[in-house]
């Protein structure tokens, strides 16, 4: 990596999004000055009688969950998309534009056991819960032009519930950060006939700067222009549209690959890793999208410590994201730390 790129503030282009972001890597001039905290050993129970999520519980509005004994998906109570609603009136104006918007919100319990998080589950559990991701995913996706799968985990990303779930979000439009991404890769397209995040990702393995870890299938890295401390990004090393076409052996270590990483996260700190995460796949209408990769963005906020986060704000919210750690030095330390969770020595 070139010196000014180490020692000298500057600025990165995110070639998904398009938009830029500041790094100013001489205010650490040492990659670790935080200290580390463990959390308190965490004492939660398998099954929580209070929990709206763990089987045969009742969630608000009073129906009961099933006994389920694996995954379990159900329509949100309190969904942000409603299927049918009410066609707006065009405003005149062009200073108050609106937009009708139909879609359906799910929740996905990964497991009956309150207790558990993904890095903590077995490797088949996991592998369900990815399968479940994709049938839900095709099974919006014929209604639906965009199907957001994401993650909210920890209370500092405003986690509801710390039972172990997803939630589902699909929609008939596209929300701006994947019409960002389909913008960018539709003209990287246009100009060199080949997806963007496939020459971005043999450029990253022939580089060796920010990978995090990789196998036959699947690659983590900390993108080149990561916004989070220890943001990531995890991608096939086949060219896959969408999550659904995945075969049996890219989901099996997919399983594996999760399952490795999620614990270099809870490492770090010695902390169950909060995030947002999320796959990013074709959308599911009739246009042609070769230029798209499947993909998925791994958002953990905390920078110094279990309880040390980075805020976005000042500048980030009137300039620019700015970030001190270089991805470089937040994938050498993914690198650094065991794949074997803390809580398992
Ligand atoms: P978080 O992952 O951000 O905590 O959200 C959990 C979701 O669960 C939230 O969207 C839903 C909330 O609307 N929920 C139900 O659908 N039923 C309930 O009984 C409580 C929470
Ligand atoms: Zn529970």
């Amino acid at each position: 990596m070139s010196e000014p790129l180490q020692e000298h503030p500057h600025r990165r282009w995110n070639a998904l999004t398009g938009d830029w972001i500041l790094v100013s890597p001489h205010r650490t001039q040492r990659p670790w000055q935080g200290r580390r905290e463990g959390d308190p050993v965490d004492a939660r129970p398998e099954f929580d009688p209070q929990c709206y999520l763990c089987p045969g519980n009742s969630r608000a509005g009073g129906v009961p969950n099933p006994n389920y004994t694996g995954t379990f998906v159900f329509t949100n109570d309190f969904p942000a998309l409603l299927p049918e609603t009410a066609q707006r009136d065009a405003d005149p104006s062009p200073l108050f534009r609106g937009q009708a918007v139909r879609g359906t919100c799910r929740v996905i319990c990964f497991s009956p056991r309150h207790d558990l998080t993904l890095p903590r589950m077995a490797v088949d559990d996991i592998r369900a819960v990815i399968d479940v991701w994709a049938e839900q995913i095709r099974e919006l996706g014929a209604s639906y032009r965009w199907v957001q799968v994401f993650e909210n985990k920890g209370d500092v990303m405003g986690c509801s519930n710390p039972h172990p779930h997803g939630q589902i979000w699909a929609s008939d439009c596209l929300p701006n950060e994947p019409a960002k991404e389909e913008r960018q890769q539709a003209a990287y397209w246009e100009q060199f006939q080949t997806p963007l995040l496939a020459d971005y990702l043999q450029q990253e393995l022939q580089r060796q700067e920010r990978i995090v870890l990789a196998d036959e299938h699947w690659v983590v890295l900390v993108p080149y222009w990561a916004t989070w401390p220890f943001e990531t990004m995890l991608l096939p090393r086949r060219h896959v549209l969408r999550l659904p076409e995945l075969t049996h052996a890219e989901r099996r270590n997919l399983a594996q690959v999760l399952k490795r990483f999620l614990t270099r996260y809870d490492n770090v700190f010695e902390t169950s890793f909060p995030y947002s995460m999320g796959w990013h796949g074709a959308p599911n209408d009739e246009g042609r999208y070769p230029h798209w990769q499947l993909h998925a963005h791994f958002y953990p906020p905390l920078l110094r410590s279990a309880t040390v986060k980075k805020f976005m704000v000042g500048y980030e919210m009137l300039g620019e994201a700015q970030r001190d750690l270089t991805p470089e030095q937040a994938a050498a330390r993914l690198r650094e730390v065991s794949e074997l969770h803390h809580l398992e020595t």
